[in-house]
């Protein structure tokens, strides 16, 4: 039988395993991404496992998330991140060199190649047809130090794309509809490749906003074919060389179909607070805002920042509204300056923004007391933008322009003739903001500020857990619930006891003082528990507050892993109306948990409060149960070095 262009790479990359939806494999990662946010913590895991220097054929070191240096904090951590590289044999991206994703697709990527990345968005490489997948930190961590990637083979789901979008219709629309008919749970366990005759009219920027938002599917990743556009695409950026074809045989069997009919396209938002509540632009025009804020690793591409930018020309936003603008590269940034974009955009009242994540990780920018804020960005999760009670929509960029134009939520093909981009045949490339690793870097000394706390690491797994269940959550909790990110907690990524302080704190905020005041406890949770951001210290920081267990319906993939990564018990009842019996504050106790594990038996969690039994399961292979036995992924592997 044929095989679908996921298949072909997995194949080329698998280590152990066969290949079979739901059995667990291992894959080499041939490169690797970090950003500065969960960067500091995956370089001090990867100094704990004592390698010289990284084993992967590329890896790169990216500052995009804390830019704003309201302190010496973020700065510490970028000059750590720039020693680090230097000493450990890494690319490092200085900060104003643009998103790491968005920098990854231009000047890094090759088709067919593995990439690991310690962020969700990493499938942004998907565009250009490699298997891009977001991990936790530790896992990159790992994957630097030479060890290939553990998960279960996700199954192949089609995207079969017909027609071509009609004008006004962006790449966002398309995923739009994808979430709206999958939901944020719909890509677990599923990697979605595209293809289909559709294919061949979206450029690969286009094919990146696709496979960067299929994080919010839940997939593990998504992947177009690598095709004559994808040449034409590395070509204009002076690397043509990395080239290789990769389609789809036309006998590929694929798990699951779904076809779009992209002529039928609408444009879309998706209203607060998760990105699949989306509806047609023009089922709810009309509403007034507050801000529009355009860039992001979503949509921040040159062909973007131009639309914008003919769209404003000569005209001024609305009078109540603010418009935020970040190219997503230093490469966009530039040819916009010289294409006189800039100029339009701001002579329109737009404020330029450097080029890094801003407003999408509540970066500054936050919107105004239960403000309303259209974005072109992939997450508009409660209170992330940085106000509690604020709203966010996500849109195209053209709708956001139509907004910030009217001042009201507009459809934009109420404007007229869009307007006609000409990209250059060629990117202007200046790597001047990259920096290379010196061919020995053993002698360079690894500077830490103050802020640099020592890794926290946990015991092996006790056999009798008892205590409290400290917290009880409902279905589609995101890692922003969890450990909130945002200009006042991001500074401490790389502090864990400081940090530790603001886990859970838009749900409960008396949640980390209890943990301490109890020693620990468990943490009960509904569908999809983990959400979004591949960020481990939703997973270390509680650890740091001694959780053991979480009990839930089911996990978002990137947060089990990080909890076995730290030891802690990823369960699910066995039957989910016992979610109905157990509540927070109740007394629980499973015994003899290491033999259970070991024997890969149910666990059995007696509510001392209510009186009742429940029976938790787990989905994990022999390998994951070692590590949470061992207490985390760390103390596994240095066992197994040693
Ligand atoms: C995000 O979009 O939530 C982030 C910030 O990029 C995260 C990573 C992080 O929390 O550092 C992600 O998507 O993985
Ligand atoms: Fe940065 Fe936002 Fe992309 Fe995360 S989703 S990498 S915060 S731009």
């Amino acid at each position: 039988m044929g095989k679908s262009v996921a298949q072909k790479v997995i194949e080329k990359h698998l280590v152990e395993g066969e290949p079979k939806p739901g059995e667990p494999i291992a894959i080499k990662i041939d490169q690797t991404l970090t950003q500065d946010a969960t960067g500091t913590m995956a370089y001090l895991q990867f100094e704990a496992l004592g390698i010289p220097r990284v084993r992967t054929d590329l890896s790169v070191s990216y500052v995009d998330h804390n830019t704003l240096q309201t302190g010496f904090m973020n700065a510490d951590d970028h000059r750590f991140l720039q020693t680090v590289a230097a000493r450990y044999g890494l690319y490092f991206s200085r900060p104003g060199n643009g998103i790491c994703h968005q920098v990854n697709l231009e000047r890094f990527g090759v088709p067919g190649r593995t990439l690991l990345g310690s962020d969700s968005h990493t499938p942004t490489g998907g565009g250009i047809g490699m298997i891009a997948i977001g991990a936790g930190g530790l896992d990159v961590a790992a994957a630097m130090a030479g060890y290939p990637f553990y998960l279960a083979m996700p199954k192949i789901v089609l995207i079969n794309l017909k027609g071509k979008l009609p004008p006004w219709v962006a790449a966002k629309d398309v995923i739009l509809e994808v979430l709206r008919v999958l939901t944020v749970k719909g890509g677990v366990g599923k990697i979605m490749e595209y293809g289909g005759e559709g294919v061949g009219s979206l450029t690969v920027p286009e094919r990146a906003t696709i496979t960067n938002m299929g994080a919010e599917l839940g997939a593990t990743t998504s992947i177009f074919p690598s095709d004559e556009i994808t040449k034409a695409f590395l070509e204009a950026q002076g690397r043509g060389d990395a080239w290789t074809e990769i389609l789809p045989d036309p006998d590929a069997a694929y798990d699951e179909t779904i076809d779009i009919d992209l002529g039928s396209l609408e444009p879309n938002v998706a209203q607060p607070f998760n990105p699949d509540r989306v509806v047609k632009v023009r089922e709810i025009e009309g509403m007034k805002v507050d801000q529009v804020a355009i860039g992001s690793c979503t949509n921040s591409s040159l062909k973007e920042m131009l639309t914008a930018a003919e769209m404003l020309a000569g005209k001024t936003i609305a009078p109540d509204l603010s418009l935020m603008v970040s190219p997503g590269s230093k490469q966009v940034f530039e040819m916009m300056a010289r294409a006189g974009a800039l100029e339009k955009i701001i002579a329109a009242g737009g404020r330029i923004l450097e080029s890094a994540c801003g407003p999408c990780i509540g970066m500054g920018a936050a919107p105004p007391s239960g403000g309303v804020s259209v974005r072109t960005h992939n997450r508009n999760f409660e209170g992330r933008s940085g106000t509690a009670d604020a709203k966010v929509y996500l849109t195209s960029v053209e709708t956001a322009v139509a907004t910030a134009l009217e001042g009201v939520l507009t459809d934009p093909r109420k404007l007229g003739s869009p307007p006609r981009i000409d990209l250059p045949a060629r990117f202007d490339v200046n790597d001047n903001m990259i920096i290379p690793p010196p061919e020995d870097g053993s002698k360079v000394e690894v500077i830490r500020g103050p802020n640099i706390k020592p890794l926290p690491v946990n015991d092996p797994l006790p056999d009798r857990l008892e205590g409290e269940v400290l917290l009880k959550v409902g279905d589609n909790i995101t890692t922003d619930h969890i450990m909130p990110a945002g200009a006042k907690i991001l500074p401490l990524r790389s502090n864990i006891p400081a940090i530790s302080e603001y886990v859970y704190e838009i749900v409960d905020p008396t949640f980390p003082a209890r943990a301490k005041e109890a020693g620990g406890g468990f943490i009960v949770g509904g569908e999809n528990y983990g959400q979004g951001s591949s960020r481990e210290h939703a997973a270390l920081a509680p650890m740091y507050l001694g959780i053991k267990w979480v009990l839930v319906k089911s996990f978002a993939r990137i947060h089990k892993a990080n909890l076995i990564n730290f030891g802690i018990i990823p369960i699910t009842f066995d039957d989910p109306a016992d979610y109905d019996k157990i509540e927070s504050g109740d007394e629980i106790v499973i015994e003899n948990v290491r033999e259970r594990l070991e024997k890969n038996e149910p666990l059995t969690l007696v509510n001392k409060t209510k009186g009742v039994e429940i029976k938790g399961t787990y989905e994990l292979s022999d390998r994951q149960r070692e590590i949470i036995l061992e207490g985390g992924l760390l103390n596994y592997v240095k066992k197994s070095v040693s």
